[in-house]
């Protein structure tokens, strides 16, 4: 930890209104390059802090940048972890409205929902499966709060790595149901495909993201509550959308999830 409170809140401050009035800010490392992942993170719950003060309730967690496809698009190389709140949940088949975002980009990702706890430190693979309670596919909503998603790993953690939004739905499935490494799916941006994918792309099983996530979480002394809602990271490179662009996006046995930018 570099930072002391009264940075952490002020840079919290800043991230928050970024977001607010969609004016987005130069990386926080060009002021303090020796941020580390205390203080990205204390930053990160200072912005938690702040939505659930102002209503806003946990959706559920996720995981980032834990597919190579996005770890070579975005120039870093860990998963970062982070939340959503109810204020990004859109519905499948609805209309986004695209002025609530800088420069919007969506990703197609596999979610899983528990339905123990689970704690690290030590916590690992065959923990996590057993307590899934069901899979289902899912589109992320990012929207960096720097200036043409330029940032390290640090910055966007601070930054809730880039989180903005969400739609799940489709055809939800037992663990058992599902093959999740070999699970394929097919984005389509106005009905052109622009990427595909399989769930091994995400750290060779999208579970090992909670595995993940729940170690990281450990460290920060918090866990996973049974009954959480968890994307596990993009499978492929996030797509960018504007204005009048419809996504598709096809998981194999998960159904499809759709969406368009108003
Ligand atoms: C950071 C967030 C990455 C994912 O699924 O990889 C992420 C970014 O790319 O802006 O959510
Ligand atoms: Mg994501």
């Amino acid at each position: 930890m570099t930072l002391d409170e009264a940075t952490v809140e002020a840079l919290a401050a800043r991230l928050l209104a970024a977001e607010r009035e969609r004016k987005p800010i130069t990386k926080i490392t060009d002021e303090h390059p020796h941020l580390d992942y205390d203080d990205a993170y204390a930053i990160q719950n200072r912005i938690r802090a702040h939505k659930l003060a102002a209503g806003e309730t946990i959706a559920g967690l996720k995981a980032g940048l834990t597919s190579k496809a996005k770890m070579k698009q975005m120039n870093v190389a860990e998963p970062v972890f982070g939340f959503m709140t109810d204020r990004g949940a859109w519905p499948d088949g609805g209309a986004i409205e695209r002025d609530r975002y800088i420069a919007p980009r969506i990703e197609a990702e596999i979610a899983l929902v528990t339905k123990r706890d689970l704690a690290g430190p030590g916590c690992h693979l065959a923990e996590v499966l057993a307590a899934i309670d069901f899979v289902l596919p899912a589109v992320e909503v990012l929207d960096s709060r720097y200036e043409n998603f330029r940032f390290d790993m640090v910055s966007v953690v601070a930054d809730n790595t880039s989180a903005a939004g969400f739609v799940t739905g489709g055809r939800p499935r037992r663990l058992r149901e599902v093959d999740l490494p070999t699970l394929g799916l097919v984005v389509e941006k106005n009905g052109q495909v622009v990427e595909v994918g399989a769930g091994a792309a995400v750290l060779g099983h999208p579970a090992e993201s909670i595995v993940m996530l729940a170690n990281n979480l450990a460290r920060r002394g918090e866990h996973i509550p049974a009954g959480s809602f968890i994307m596990t990271g993009g499978i492929t490179a996030a797509v960018a959308v504007d204005r009048g662009d419809a996504i598709t996006v096809r998981f194999q046995d998960l159904g499809n999830l759709s969406l368009r930018f108003a």
